[in-house]
């Protein structure tokens, strides 16, 4: 006999929030914003996304003032308030993004006209920084998969790659050599097919606020938190693992894979625990984040100590 697995981030329609709480809740945001009371979002800050709400988690979503003011985001800064601080010069409107590498189709999007034929989901995903901290977040977006779909990969192409803006009169940080810019990233082709991995174009109910990565970003939620590239302006097929900016530059602390793995520490954090911000206690780290129904079999015999 077979069972369709549905995964734990959905949730059968009668479970989810009411529509009403979620407008609520929106409507609560809208007004933060408009009142200047979230770091970086001024009233001017787009509509509300139109999104089903097909995906949950039964865990409470870290605030909103957290998800948008306590950032990794180096191009703004190193410190955790420096994004919503100094990305005000970021313009994520227009935004070509371009698709290309090994394609027979190669793209080049309008990412705001784009967005606005697209069907948008809202999940609700764990994310775990390697510093030990973690966070619970209400992305709008859609799976990545659709993407590398439309562009066609040749068979010869195996890993994606992805790379952020690299625009020093938006981007302050490019200017110190904090890492070797543009940021760069990488999946694995069947990790980026993978239905978890979706492109955030919001969080909350509307679209992504600069120091989240605005316009789009990646959310790989099984992967530590820097795998999820931000504000992406290019997505390339290629042949050969890539090379991305943290494995580059400190290559025995942050590998290719980057699997949330609570036996693997980090040089100088353990793995083991991790803080969801906003509360004290310390919770076990889940392998794989707590996603390995929906993903472990992709790394079925592979040593994950050595491939880290
Ligand atoms: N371009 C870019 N993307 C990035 C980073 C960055 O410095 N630059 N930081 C990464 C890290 S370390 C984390 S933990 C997440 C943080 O995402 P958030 O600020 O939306 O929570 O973004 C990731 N994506
Ligand atoms: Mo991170």
């Amino acid at each position: 006999m077979r069972y369709l697995q549905r995964p734990d981030w959905h949730l059968p329609e009668a479970a989810a929030t009411p529509e009403g709480l979620f407008l609520g809740r929106r409507q609560i945001v809208a007004g933060m914003a408009a009142a200047g009371l979230l770091p970086g979002m001024t009233a001017a800050a787009p509509a509300a996304l139109a999104s089903r709400r097909t995906v949950s988690l039964n865990e409470e979503p870290t605030s909103l003032e957290a998800v948008t003011g306590y950032n990794n985001f180096y191009e703004f800064g190193l410190d955790k308030g420096d994004p919503a601080e100094n990305s005000g010069t970021l313009r994520p409107s227009p935004w070509t993004l371009k698709v290309g590498g090994m394609v027979n189709k190669p793209l080049t999007l309008d990412v705001d006209s784009w967005i606005s034929k697209l069907s948008l989901e809202e999940r609700v995903y764990r994310m775990r920084c390697v510093e030990g901290w973690s966070m619970v977040i209400p992305w709008v977006g859609f799976p990545l998969a659709a993407l590398v779909k439309a562009a066609e990969p040749l068979s010869g192409a195996k890993y994606v790659r992805f790379t952020t803006l690299n625009d020093p009169k938006q981007m302050p940080g490019l200017k110190f050599p904090a890492l070797d810019w543009p940021y760069r990233e990488g999946l694995r082709m069947d990790e980026a097919m993978n239905p978890l991995a979706i492109l955030a174009v919001g969080l909350y109910g509307r679209r992504l606020p600069n120091q989240n990565g605005a316009p789009i970003r990646l959310v790989v939620p099984w992967k530590y938190g820097f795998k999820s590239i931000k504000s992406i302006v290019a997505v390339d097929f290629v042949e050969r693992q890539p090379l991305t900016s943290w494995n580059q530059s400190q290559p025995s602390e942050y590998g290719f894979y980057s699997n949330v793995n609570p036996d693997v520490d980090h040089p100088r954090w353990s793995q083991a625990t991790e803080r969801r911000i906003g509360e004290f206690r310390k919770r076990a780290t889940l392998p794989f984040n707590g996603y390995g129904e929906q993903v472990a079999a992709m790394y079925r015999g592979m040593d994950l100590k050595k491939f880290f």
